[in-house]
């Protein structure tokens, strides 16, 4: 990423993947908490390519949309993010900047294939969640907890092959940090990929910057670049209380603004999402807001900064 690169904003209005209805919302949630104005006034070309189109979810039921008891909606899931994967990755084509607002979490077999249509990805997954359940291991049948193992190779045919049916990360490129709500079958898929992870607690004894720069070191080296998937409710949910899946003892927001400079000083950046945000739970729009300071830290351009300081 440099200063002068453009920033791409696409909106993933999908929320059958999670649990509960509402992320849907989360595009318009942000754009209206100020993101494009504020990301401008930050000296940062940006476009807002629109929405993907989400077939209307009242004419789906689970079954009738789903191509699978296990994995809710699977069917209107893959489609959506067939065409998100065509927009993520000609919007890198074009040398800008794709920046995903969701949306459900599972929006990342779309964005993270079409990132690496082109380009080797290492993947930076900020999460209170691993979203690396497959049809066989998930406990609630929502697609949302599934995504990156389907990158990594393993789950749903259709969703893992969106883009092709090479694995769209390498589990060394693959970091998660925030983590604190696993399943048993993700424990075990991390332990056999030997995927990387900076716990809560983790985050807490070696401090942010350093696990970022640890995390960067591992997902950078022999890739073209990282892609960042953030999940809001990776934040305390005192901070971040609008999301479906609230899990206590969260990153503080000031933790995460931190993880987001150092990520934009690196210059890896090749493509972002921010997740999960569903304005009918949040509260004034706080969850909203602290998705915009988050991009602002990742994508404020350094060179307007200093003109104006
Ligand atoms: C659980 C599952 C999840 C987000 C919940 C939860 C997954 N591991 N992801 N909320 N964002 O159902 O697979
Ligand atoms: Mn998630
Ligand atoms: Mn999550
Ligand atoms: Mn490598």
């Amino acid at each position: 990423m440099n200063d002068s690169q453009a920033v791409h904003v696409i909106g993933a209005p999908l929320d059958l993947g999670a649990g509960c209805r509402g992320c849907r919302m989360g595009p318009d949630a942000i754009r209206c908490a100020g993101l494009l104005t504020r990301l401008r006034q930050q000296g940062r070309m940006v476009q807002d390519l629109g929405d993907v189109t989400l077939t209307e979810r009242e004419k789906l039921s689970a079954d009738s949309a789903g191509g699978h008891p296990k994995a809710k909606y699977i069917d209107e899931i893959v489609r959506f993010n067939r065409r998100l994967h065509r927009k993520t990755a000609a919007s890198v084509e074009a040398g800008a900047i794709p920046l995903i607002l969701g949306g459900d979490h599972s929006i990342a077999a779309g964005t993270i294939a079409g990132a690496a249509r082109h380009k080797r990805i290492g993947v930076l997954w900020f999460d209170a969640h691993g979203d690396l359940n497959t049809v066989q291991t998930s406990p609630s049948g929502n697609v949302h907890g599934m995504p990156l193992a389907a990158m990594l190779g393993y789950g749903y045919p259709a969703l893992k092959h969106i883009g092709g049916k090479r694995p769209k990360v390498r589990p060394e490129h693959l970091v998660l940090i925030g983590t604190r709500s696993l399943d048993t079958g993700e424990q075990e898929l991390i332990q056999r990929a030997g995927i990387r992870m900076y716990a809560s607690r983790e985050l807490h004894r070696l401090g942010m910057s350093e696990v970022v720069r640890q995390a960067l070191a591992a997902a950078g080296e022999g890739t073209d670049g990282i892609h960042v998937s953030f999940d809001l409710d990776g934040l305390d949910p005192g901070e971040a209380p609008g999301v479906g899946t609230p899990v206590s003892a969260g990153m503080r927001l000031t933790e995460a603004l931190e993880a987001m400079r150092v990520i934009a000083a690196s210059g890896l950046l090749v493509s972002a999402e921010f997740v999960e945000v569903n304005p009918a739970l949040d509260l004034r729009s706080k969850t909203a807001h602290a998705a915009v300071e988050l991009i602002c830290s990742l994508l404020g351009s350094d060179t307007m900064e200093e003109k104006s300081r």
